[in-house]
């Protein structure tokens, strides 16, 4: 058995994710109620027998400290930890990491002192679910130096992804790291009935993706990021090795999606409470972990909740009308308050009376949603004040707006970022 220790690429600046990130760290982020990013990768590792987990990140949130020390505890004869890797300034490295193989670079020191074999590279914000035990066996089977989880993607997608091409044998030939042009397009296409051939669901989707997936020999890693100062995987050195060595393709034909993006994030959501999901976080033979809570269970008087996730402790008033939408945990929503096609992320506390006193007195709303509200194509972010009557419906169809003190847009989506106060009566 090969010994293999996972990083997770916890994200860069998390600027696609603003404002999502503007108070915590990129795995951090809450989804589908009562999970965070993490909790995916570290799953899909858990599940795969792999219990030594890093995660990179640009800087280190409590809510993120929190929730892996809460959450991931392994039997200590086992050796299993998850740890955070936050960029932190020495005297070699400015603060940032300058990008993934550059994070990766910078935590040599941490993972190699354990001579382990293979490195599993993971993105932090994706959903999927994979047996990582599968793709250790394509690359020990074919005996190659990198393997890359690949699967077919239409045109749309590709030019957001590495595109490669493969020998039937699954040996990568060419790769091309977000190819924009057509005629970058054109030569890394592939015959969607020749992927056929090899047992991937390839109809209008001529092009193999690179998911972002990646296992290393260890020692040809670090060698490969000693000897030069490249700072991406995509863009430099897996084009790069593909001359050089064996890199190889490890066929992926499950239900996967790149979440980085506020767009993408809400409609990952949204997606989460049609009837038949793509991806199911409540059944499974591979449960998605996350931390423990003592919740009490959900109250709703008298609403109407259509294909929708109500996570716990949550306080429902009557009259509520709730559609597509997921609802996180101890959302307080007022009476009459309607809710469509958003995520509200809940609060991480209950007002006691004295908080509630001190709210009248300055005139502020409570945490949660005030009575009367609509609230349409939208995130809010966890412990909003949202007043009554507050409308939040983008009437005019922003796709992108600057910064505004209440909210931002970004792709058609309306964003209250955390702990903002929405006076009472405010339309957007
Ligand atoms: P992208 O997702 O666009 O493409 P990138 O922005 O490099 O690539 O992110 C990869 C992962 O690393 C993400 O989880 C991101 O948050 C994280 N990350 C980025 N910069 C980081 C940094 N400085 N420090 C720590 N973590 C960082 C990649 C590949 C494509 C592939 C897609 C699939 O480059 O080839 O097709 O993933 O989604
Ligand atoms: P979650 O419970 O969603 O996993 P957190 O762990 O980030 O999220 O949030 C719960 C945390 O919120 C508590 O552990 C506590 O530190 C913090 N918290 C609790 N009560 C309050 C409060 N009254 N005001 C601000 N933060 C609080």
């Amino acid at each position: 058995m090969p010994r293999v220790i996972s990083l997770i690429l916890g994200g860069g600046r998390g600027t696609r994710l603003f404002p999502l990130t503007k108070s915590r760290s990129k795995p951090a982020v809450p989804i589908a109620g009562k999970y965070r990013l993490i909790d995916i990768p570290v799953s899909n590792c858990i599940h795969s027998g792999l219990h030594r987990i890093f995660v990179l990140t640009q800087f280190n949130s409590n809510s993120l400290h929190r929730h892996i020390s809460n959450t991931y505890k392994f039997d200590p004869f086992s050796g299993g930890f998850v740890e955070i890797l936050a960029a932190q300034q020495t005297m070699q490295h400015e603060s940032w990491y300058q990008g993934t193989a550059d994070a990766v670079r910078r935590n040599i020191a941490h993972f190699m002192d354990r001579s382990y074999d293979l490195v599993l590279i993971l993105s932090g914000d994706q959903l999927y679910r994979m047996n990582f035990q599968d793709m250790i066996r394509t690359h020990m089977e074919n005996k190659a130096v990198v393997t890359i989880a690949a699967l077919p993607v239409p045109e749309a997608e590709a030019k957001a992804c590495g595109i490669m091409r493969i020998q039937s044998d699954g040996r990568i030939i060419d790769f091309e790291e977000k190819p924009k042009t057509q005629e970058k397009l054109a030569r890394v296409r592939t015959d969607p009935s020749w992927l056929e051939r090899l047992g991937l669901h390839a109809s209008g989707r001529p092009y193999l993706a690179s998911m972002g997936i990646y296992l290393f020999n260890a020692r040809a890693l670090v060698d490969m990021l000693e000897a030069s100062d490249a700072t991406d995987f995509g863009h430099e050195i897996l084009p790069q090795t593909i001359a050089r060595e064996r890199v190889q393709a490890h066929l992926f034909d499950g239900y996967w999606e790149d979440i980085g993006t506020v767009g993408a994030f809400h409609q990952a959501n949204i997606d989460l409470t049609r009837d038949h999901s793509s991806f199911d976080f409540t059944f499974g033979e591979q449960p998605i972990f996350t931390r423990p809570r003592f919740l009490p269970c959900s109250k709703i008087a008298g609403a109407t909740i259509r294909d929708s996730l109500i996570s716990d402790g949550c306080v429902i008033g009557k009259g509520a009308v709730i559609e597509n939408s997921v609802i996180g945990v101890r959302s307080i929503i007022g009476e009459n308050v309607t809710i469509r096609d958003s995520y509200v992320m809940g609060t991480d506390f209950y007002e006691q009376q004295s908080a509630l006193d001190e709210n009248q007195r300055l005139g502020r709303p409570r945490v949660g949603i005030g009575a009367g509200s609509v609230i349409e194509r939208a995130i809010v972010d966890k412990d909003v004040r949202i007043g009554r009557n507050v409308r939040i419906l983008n009437d005019t169809g922003i796709v992108d707006s600057d910064e505004m003190p209440t909210h931002i847009i970004r792709d058609g989506v309306t964003v209250i970022p955390k702990g903002l106060t929405l006076r009472e009566g405010l339309s957007i």
